[in-house]
C-alpha cells in the first residue's frame, strides 16, 4: 500500500450489538474512519450497480455478500481516504471474509472489538430502529441471527487465539459501554 501501513480495528458483534453506534463514538474521540460494510453495500444498492439487486436479495435474506464483493467496497474505500486509521465495522462475517480481506489488502487487523450482547437485547434493539432498513423486520432478524451464531464465531475465536480480541459487554447505556471501549484506543493515541 502507497500510504505505509494503516491502523485497522475490525468491529464485530451481532445485529443491533451496537457497532455502528460505538463507531461513531469512536470516530468523535480517537479520529477514526468508519468504514460500514453495510452502508457500502447499501449505497451500492442505491446506486443502481450491477451488484445492486443480488446484494438486496442477499440482504433480504440475511445471508453474506460474496467476499469479492464486500472486500473491494472496503478497499476503494480506505484507498480513497487519507487517514490511517480505519474501523471496518460489521465485517468480517465469516473465516470466508476473513481470507479474503488478509489477501487483497494484503494486512490483518490491529484491532478487533467483539461487542458481546444477549439475542433479546439485540431483536429489540433492531425492531425499535425505525429507519427503514429492509432487514429489520422480525423474519430477516432471526436469520441474520442464525448466520451470526454460524459463521462469525470461528471469526471471533480465531481472533481470540491470536491476541487481538477485545471482548466488549454490550448491555448498558451507549456512554457505559463506550467507557469500556475508550482504554482500548486512549494508550495508543498518546
Ligand atoms: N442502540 C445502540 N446502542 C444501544 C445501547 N447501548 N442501548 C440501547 N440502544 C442502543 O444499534 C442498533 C440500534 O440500537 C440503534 O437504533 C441504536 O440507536 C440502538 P447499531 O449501533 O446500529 O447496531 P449495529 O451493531 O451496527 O447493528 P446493525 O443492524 O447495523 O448490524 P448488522 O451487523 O446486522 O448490520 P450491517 O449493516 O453490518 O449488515 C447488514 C447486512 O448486510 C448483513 O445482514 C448482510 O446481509 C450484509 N453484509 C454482508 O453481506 N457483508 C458484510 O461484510 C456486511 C454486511
Ligand atoms: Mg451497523
Amino acid at each position: 500500500p502507497s500510504k505505509g501501513s494503516p491502523f485497522i480495528t475490525f468491529v464485530l458483534g451481532g445485529p443491533g450489538s451496537g457497532k455502528g453506534t460505538q463507531c461513531a463514538k469512536i470516530v468523535e474521540a480517537f479520529g477514526f474512519t468508519h468504514v460500514s460494510a453495510g452502508d457500502l453495500l447499501r449505497r451500492e444498492i442505491a446506486s443502481g450497480s450491477a451488484y445492486g439487486s443480488v446484494i438486496l436479495s442477499t440482504i433480504r435474506e440475511g445471508k453474506i455478500v460474496p467476499s469479492q464483493v464486500t472486500v473491494e467496497l472496503i478497499q476503494k474505500e480506505m484507498e480513497s481516504n487519507d487517514n490511517y486509521k480505519f474501523l471496518i465495522d460489521g465485517f468480517p462475517r465469516s473465516e470466508e471474509n476473513r481470507k479474503a480481506f488478509e489477501q487483497t489488502i494484503g494486512a490483518e487487523p490491529d484491532v478487533v472489538l467483539f461487542f458481546d450482547c444477549p439475542e433479546q437485547e439485540m431483536v429489540k434493539r433492531v425492531l425499535n430502529r425505525n429507519q427503514g432498513r429492509v432487514d429489520d423486520n422480525i423474519d430477516t432478524i432471526k436469520k441474520r441471527l442464525e448466520i451470526f451464531d454460524e459463521l462469525n464465531w470461528p471469526v471471533i475465536n480465531y481472533y481470540s487465539q491470536r491476541g487481538k480480541l477485545h471482548k466488549i459487554n454490550a448491555v448498558g447505556t451507549v456512554d457505559e459501554i463506550f467507557e469500556k471501549v475508550r482504554p482500548i484506543f486512549a494508550p495508543l493515541s498518546k
